[in-house]
């Protein structure tokens, strides 16, 4: 029943001019919702990261195929006369350009979004650059410096070290998936005026936006220390501006990343811990110490505050007597929030994330069969089939034929300019 289900972006395309990696996980969502997502690469060249951090060599990397399933790729020099007559026939035909140049880049090549618009009013044209209008905007940005220009960085990391990037690519998966609802809305706001606009979202914006709860802090600041930062129990000063707070929760309750079994030689044996006021006493019990009910010091959050390091030793040298699996067995029945930290390999071989799709097998004509990370969003009556990534060119002639209705012998001239680099057969 479920294949025969119409895909939520069927009939929608998108003419997909990004590369590397804040684009592509927008354009590959897009396709995950059923869009037909044409990615637009040099000819001979590609989107770089085909030939970046390769592990297999000859064939696209890792880093390309996970970020570029459920498209087709199309090689074309967009700066080449011929070339610049069939991206123009691509942008009248598509309802999305999506894009991630350097500033200008676009412009340099003579697609404006006023150009664009012009050639189709109802196309969106939505656009990452790393900042946004101001001092900034010229610079050509990549995640971490996204992640340090947005708040991130400088509030990660532990209050006596150096600020921190953190291993999740907020800065270009973070500024893929903002992108991805900007186009959308769009789409749905067309429905009713019938034009397409200009999306524009800026990584430094993502990142900020995705640190939100830091400029909350920055402006609590004013009205005195930050309670729940573990510095304050501590009797370290503040300063100005919102700290880094080590493995302290966001939301206010108490919490640390603790030592479990086996943490002597397995880098991850660690869980997170949270002390919550509503379950203070069931953690007493829990760590054999019942007293800390009651105890003057010990019993309501405020008392605590100056004891954190003291109290979450304790709980450490508990959580130090179980596996982290075991201490969330333990503390789930019981409502105590705790977290295990796992190892991307621990994760990679979770057979419950292949069961929801989270995690897919997928097979590649080069490179053989690889793991996946599928779409995060379960659409019910939209269900996503994972499908590899292109080999460049790989759909070239296809596209120039089914969807821009060449002729032979105009596909034969447009390859003769050179505007395509050499045409081939999809693969097997
Ligand atoms: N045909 C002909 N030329 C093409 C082409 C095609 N199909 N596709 C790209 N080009 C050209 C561009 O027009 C540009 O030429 P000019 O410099 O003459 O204008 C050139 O290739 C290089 O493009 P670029 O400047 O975008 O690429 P880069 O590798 O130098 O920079 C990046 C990469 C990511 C820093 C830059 O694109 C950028 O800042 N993008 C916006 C922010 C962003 O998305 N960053 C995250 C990247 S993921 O970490």
């Amino acid at each position: 029943m479920v294949n025969e289900m119409t895909k939520a972006l069927e009939g929608v395309k998108i003419l997909d001019f990004t590369h590397v990696q804040s684009g592509p996980t927008c354009t590959q969502i897009l396709g995950w919702f059923g869009a037909d997502v044409i990615k637009v690469e040099r000819p001979g060249v590609g989107d770089a990261t085909r030939k970046q951090l390769v592990d297999k060599p000859g064939a696209d990397s890792l880093y390309f195929t996970m970020l570029n399933h459920n498209k087709r790729s199309m090689e074309l020099n967009s700066k080449n006369e011929t070339g610049k007559e069939v991206l123009t026939r691509l942008i009248k035909e598509c309802d999305v350009l999506v894009e991630n140049f350097a500033p200008g880049a676009l412009d340099r090549m003579g697609f404006s979004w006023e150009r664009v618009h012009e050639i189709n009013p109802r196309i969106i044209m939505a656009s990452i650059k790393g900042f946004g209008p101001g001092k900034y905007e010229d610079c050509k940005v990549y995640e971490n410096v996204a992640q340090c220009a947005g708040g991130s960085a400088s509030t990660t990391g532990f209050l006596d070290g150096p600020p921190l990037v953190t291993g999740a690519q907020i800065g270009d998966s973070g500024t893929g998936l903002h992108l991805c609802l900007g186009i959308v809305t769009a789409l749905f706001q067309r429905e009713k005026t019938g034009v397409g606009q200009r999306v524009s979202v800026a990584m430094q914006d993502s990142v900020l936006n995705l640190a939100r709860v830091k400029m909350r802090d920055q402006q609590r600041l004013e009205a005195g220390p930050l309670k729940e930062y573990s510095q304050f129990g501590e009797g370290i000063p503040f300063g100005e501006a919102t700290p880094r707070a080590g493995n302290d929760s966001g939301g206010g309750q108490p919490g640390r990343i603790l030592k479990c079994k086996g943490w002597e030689t397995d880098p991850n044996a660690y869980t997170y811990f949270i002390i919550q006021a509503a379950v203070w006493e069931k953690v007493c019990d829990l760590i054999g110490e019942p007293n800390w009910k009651t105890d003057a010091g010990f019993a309501t959050p405020p008392e605590r505050l100056d004891k954190l390091n003291q109290i979450f030793e304790r709980i450490e040298q508990w959580t130090m007597t179980k596996t982290k699996f075991e201490v969330m067995d333990l503390c789930n029945p019981l409502d105590i929030p705790v977290g295990p930290i796992l190892s991307m390999k621990e994760i990679a071989d979770d057979e419950g994330l292949y069961a929801t799709g989270t995690l897919v097998k997928v097979d590649h004509p080069e490179r053989g069969e690889y793991i996946s990370v599928g779409c995060p969003i379960k659409l019910s009556a939209s269900p996503v089939d994972v499908e590899r990534s292109p080999l460049l060119g790989e759909h070239t002639e296809e596209i120039l034929r089914d969807v821009l209705k060449y002729s032979d012998e105009e596909i034969q001239a447009i390859s003769e300019s050179g505007a395509v680099g050499e045409v081939r057969k999809a693969a097997e």
